[in-house]
């Protein structure tokens, strides 16, 4: 039986935002790794999800890495407000479609000290973001559309896995899940190499138990 290492991280558009400083309190002492912070603008995605107040409040009740994803049209104009509100080491992740220059943007995310990341939608193919996979150090595989939580996984999306995970041989990047995360999609694409899962309602919140329960399940599935 395999030994296999894997981060969890919490999506927290999907968090009970009635008492999020308990929900964050709750996740760390659960044992997740980190928070994802979905960042939209009502133009790149036809939604609104957490603020940078929100991220601010997260930033300041733990110690564990913030990872942010921008679903927003030319993040350059406002990236600052992002990178000075984060601790260095935490992730920004972009959607290269949403800028002219991406790789401008993302020297920006490197020089303020951050993780630079980018996020490939199901519509995205790999040879189209195949330069930026040379300077990123994440890349985050969208497996449903970007804008909301609880959508269904869009199955043609796994190849793009496989896909990554041949690249990733020439090149140093970790691949992390966004969307649509159960047990079975860990069980199948940890072993094969994805580094991390971003877990939203299908497998953490809004659940009949406590976080440290489903954490501690996650943590121990016996892969073959
Ligand atoms: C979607 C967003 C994601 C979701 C997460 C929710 O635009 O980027 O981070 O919050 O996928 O998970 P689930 O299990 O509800 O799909
Ligand atoms: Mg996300």
């Amino acid at each position: 039986m395999e030994n296999i290492k894997f981060e969890l991280t919490a999506s927290m558009m999907c968090a009970d935002y009635r008492n999020l400083e308990k929900e964050v309190r709750d996740l760390d002492e659960s044992g997740i790794d980190s928070f994802h912070i979905d960042i939209m603008d009502g133009r790149y995605v036809n939604n609104f999800a957490m603020s940078l107040n929100d991220l601010r409040c997260i930033r300041s009740l733990t110690d564990k890495p913030l990872d942010v994803h921008l679903m927003v049209e030319h993040p350059l104009n406002t990236i600052d407000l992002f990178t000075k509100a984060l601790n260095p080491g935490d992730t920004v992740y972009i959607h290269p479609e949403a800028e002219y220059h991406p790789s401008t943007t993302l020297q920006r995310i490197i020089e303020a000290g951050m993780i630079p990341g980018i996020a490939i939608n199901p519509g995205t193919s790999v040879e189209n973001v195949s330069m930026m996979l040379r300077i990123v150090r994440k890349v985050l595989v969208m497996s449903v559309n970007p804008g909301n939580a609880g959508q269904m996984f869009l199955p043609y999306v796994r190849d793009k896995y496989d896909e990554l995970i041949a690249f990733k041989k020439k090149t140093d990047f970790d691949i992390y899940w966004d969307g649509a995360c159960s047990a079975d999609k860990i069980m199948e694409f940890a072993p094969l190499g994805v580094k991390g899962f971003v877990l939203g309602t299908t497998l953490l919140f809004g659940k009949e138990k406590p976080y440290a329960e489903i954490i501690s399940n996650i943590r121990e599935m016996k892969f073959d």
